[in-house]
């Protein structure tokens, strides 16, 4: 009966914590139930008394820290529907930012905030209303204004902190700042939003929020940097971020090359040019998240190995190639190689600044049983990836699942910025 009693209770507290009003109206409609409001009324004052921790020490003991459990699963915020090693939160900022946490939010990673000065912008982004912030400064946007871009940032900090503290609350790991190099609003305030997110880690007991809090930039396409503006805007931030990264102070900067893309997926529409990029992007990232959460029977590439990548400063690559030839002697090393040149990221890195890198083959259960020489071919690979990045740590992972192909899965994290395709932007 004692039991029933609590768990009625509990139920009740969890409700009344999820949204304070609406609980409140809720309640309010029940009322017509003329019956039930007599026992409604009973229960209500034992759900005051747990609640607010008045006055009645007696039954502290036993039933206020039993109710307080479940307050505090209320307090983790928003709940990923996705499991990866690594929990992590996103702040998109400007409308690149936004479309960007809104592909992660696709993907089940729940813990995303969107700002932007534009509402038009937040108005168009299919996240919940709650999880948009608007840093109002009288106009629609910042007109590729990178002043009002910090401007509003930094009118807004407060705020902001306050709103992702609620959204996020606890549990969070590592937090990334995304947004597009060359607009105002992004590029402007992400300095910012980055010290909001250090500031938001620091008081969710993550010990070094400089290594737990990374950013995701794009780079503008060749016809966009043709605006003077957008080239300077773009170069300025790149080259900020850039430094903070190799100091350490920032990790990992994952840079999209929008340029690349354009060129990788010719003659996508209108309306699929930035969906597609933006979930490839955010699917790129998710499978080493997933990958580092599995172990293996062979070799695991476990959380460890992945978080050491990610919380190491620098520039961050990944990539991901489907090996064709499996019985040719080089095809996967082709593939590792290649997942190096050939992707939406950025390129021009110069792997030998390489600090620590992942690389996972997967195949099928029966290449893996049944293929000779593969185990070969994929030691080779792997000592390729060494050599090619110099004297970087590099984590190994060989795992297999239920289809019939082959994939080789490459993260390089610590590299220095890519001074040449920068100075693409400088012009
Ligand atoms: N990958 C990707 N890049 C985008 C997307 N939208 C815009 N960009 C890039 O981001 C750059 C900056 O554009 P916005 O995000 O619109 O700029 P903003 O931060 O909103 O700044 P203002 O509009 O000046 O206030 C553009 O030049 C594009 O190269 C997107 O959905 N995906
Ligand atoms: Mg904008």
């Amino acid at each position: 009966m004692a039991k029933t009693k609590r768990k009625a209770a509990k139920k009740k507290v969890i409700k009344k914590k999820a949204t304070k009003k609406t609980a409140k109206k809720k309640v309010a409609k029940k009322k017509p139930v003329k019956k039930v409001k007599a026992k409604a009324k009973k229960k209500a004052p034992a759900k005051k008394t747990t609640v607010k921790k008045p006055s009645k020490k007696a039954a502290i003991p036993t039933l206020d820290l039993e109710q307080y459990e479940p307050q505090v699963k209320e307090e983790a915020g928003l709940i990923d529907i996705t499991q990866g090693s690594t929990q992590f939160a996103w702040i998109g900022a400007g409308q690149c930012g936004g479309r960007l946490v809104k592909s992660f939010y696709d993907l089940g990673y729940r813990k995303v905030l969107a700002v932007n000065t534009s509402h038009h912008d937040l108005d168009l982004l299919e996240i919940p209303k709650n999880q948009k912030f608007l840093m109002d400064i009288g106009e629609m946007g910042a007109g590729k204004d990178m002043a009002r871009g910090k401007d509003a940032a930094q009118k807004y900090q407060q705020e902001i902190l306050h709103t992702i503290r609620k959204l996020f609350a606890s549990g969070v790991k590592h937090i990334m700042v995304c947004f597009g190099a060359g607009g105002g609003t992004g590029s402007g305030g992400v300095l910012e939003l980055i010290e909001t997110a250090k500031k938001y880690a620091r008081h969710n007991g993550i010990a070094n929020p400089d290594k737990s809090v990374g950013a995701i930039m794009t780079l503008p396409t060749i016809g966009e940097a043709s605006s003077p503006l957008v080239a300077k805007n773009a170069y300025k931030i790149a080259n900020d971020l850039g430094k903070l990264a190799e100091a350490g102070k920032l990790s990992p900067l994952i840079i999209i090359d929008n340029e690349r893309i354009n060129k990788l997926y010719p003659g996508l529409t209108v309306k699929s040019f930035w969906p597609t990029i933006n979930s490839t992007v955010s699917g790129l990232f998710d499978i080493f998240n997933k990958l580092s959460a599995q172990s293996s029977r062979y070799t695991s590439f476990d959380t460890v190995d992945y978080q050491s990548i990610i919380e190491t400063g620098g520039c961050a690559i990944m990539g991901i190639t489907k090996v064709k030839q499996i019985t040719d002697t080089y095809s996967i090393s082709r593939a590792v190689k290649n997942n190096l040149e050939k992707t939406l990221l950025a390129g021009g890195f110069d792997l030998s600044t390489a600090k620590v890198a992942g690389c996972i083959v997967v195949g099928g259960k029966k290449l893996m049983a049944n293929v000779s020489g593969l185990q070969d071919r994929i030691n080779y690979a792997f000592d390729v990836l060494s050599e090619i990045t110099g004297k970087a740590t590099i984590h190994r992972g060989v795992y297999e699942d239920d289809r019939d192909s082959l994939r080789v899965y490459t993260i390089i994290g610590g590299l220095n910025l890519p001074e040449k395709r920068l100075a693409e932007l400088k012009g």
